[in-house]
């Protein structure tokens, strides 16, 4: 199943379910199933402009969708559950992974590595080793300007970890999403990532937030509350970041 746009397939019980490689473009994988390979079961692998849609994977070795060497791809209304990893981004950029759903997979429900200017957003991260993942420095690609929103991510290991030497790790942004009963909430020693999306745009909701809310402004100092918690959230690690903008509701920037 090489190189060709596939719809309602089911690949199983193979090294590697779907492989698309060696610079198509355009591929789409539509409808299928992937489940019990001994590594992926969806790879698309040095592709431009690919599209996996409507898919589920699981009980996959390796990734259950993986974009590896690819820009300009997305990865739409897939879940990935029960892989050694959900959906991962490797190297290159450009992609979006969005509305999808990963759970109980062994290490990462969703990863960026060494690959820049993705999106992850309106996605659901439950249960996995880590439940959004960045790092950086293979072939020396720094991980940069990635935007993490709209998600929830709950239940896992680590909630959202950035990893690796800070200088192949930068200038990222995680805001707007629900971060729910992680065993640890965050990591970060990243250079420059940005926790919030400034003021009154907010950061993140965090289950685990204990400040109150009886000011607003930039710098939370008029009388008055804004739906936006008085003090920072302070991220773990050795970047010392922070999110100022904490939501005391979940999906507060939604103002529901
Ligand atoms: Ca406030």
């Amino acid at each position: 199943m090489i190189n060709e746009s596939k719809k309602g397939v089911n690949a199983y019980s193979n090294l590697l379910g779907i492989t698309v490689y060696d610079w198509p473009t355009g591929v789409t994988i539509k409808d299928c199933n992937v489940y019990s390979n001994t590594y992926q079961g969806i790879i698309l692998g040095w592709t431009t402009g690919g599209v996996v849609s409507n898919c589920k994977a699981w009980s996959n070795g390796a990734e259950g969708i993986k974009l590896e060497a690819s820009s300009y791809s997305t990865v739409e209304d897939c879940v990935s559950t029960s892989n050694g990893q959900g959906i991962g981004i490797s190297v290159w950029g450009f992609n979006t992974i969005r509305n999808c759903r990963v759970s109980n997979n062994l290490g990462s429900g969703f990863y960026i590595s060494s690959a820049y200017s993705n999106t992850i957003e309106k996605c659901v991260s439950s249960s996995n080793g880590y439940g959004i993942a960045l790092s950086g420095g293979f072939w020396y690609i720094v991980s940069q300007d990635n935007v993490i929103t709209e998600n929830v991510v709950s239940k896992n290991g680590v909630g959202i970890g950035l990893y690796a030497p800070s200088e192949y790790c930068k200038d990222n942004s995680i805001y707007h999403n629900n971060i729910v009963k992680n065993t640890q909430q965050a990591y970060d020693e990243a250079l420059n990532t940005a926790w919030d999306n400034g003021y009154p745009s907010g950061g993140n909701y965090w289950s685990d937030y204990v400040g109150v809310d009886l000011y607003s402004g930039p710098d939370q100092n008029i009388l008055g509350p804004d739906g936006i918690g008085d003090t920072p959230y302070n991220i773990p690690g050795t970047a010392g970041s922070q999110d100022r903008y904490p939501f005391m509701m979940m999906w507060g920037w939604k103002g529901v």
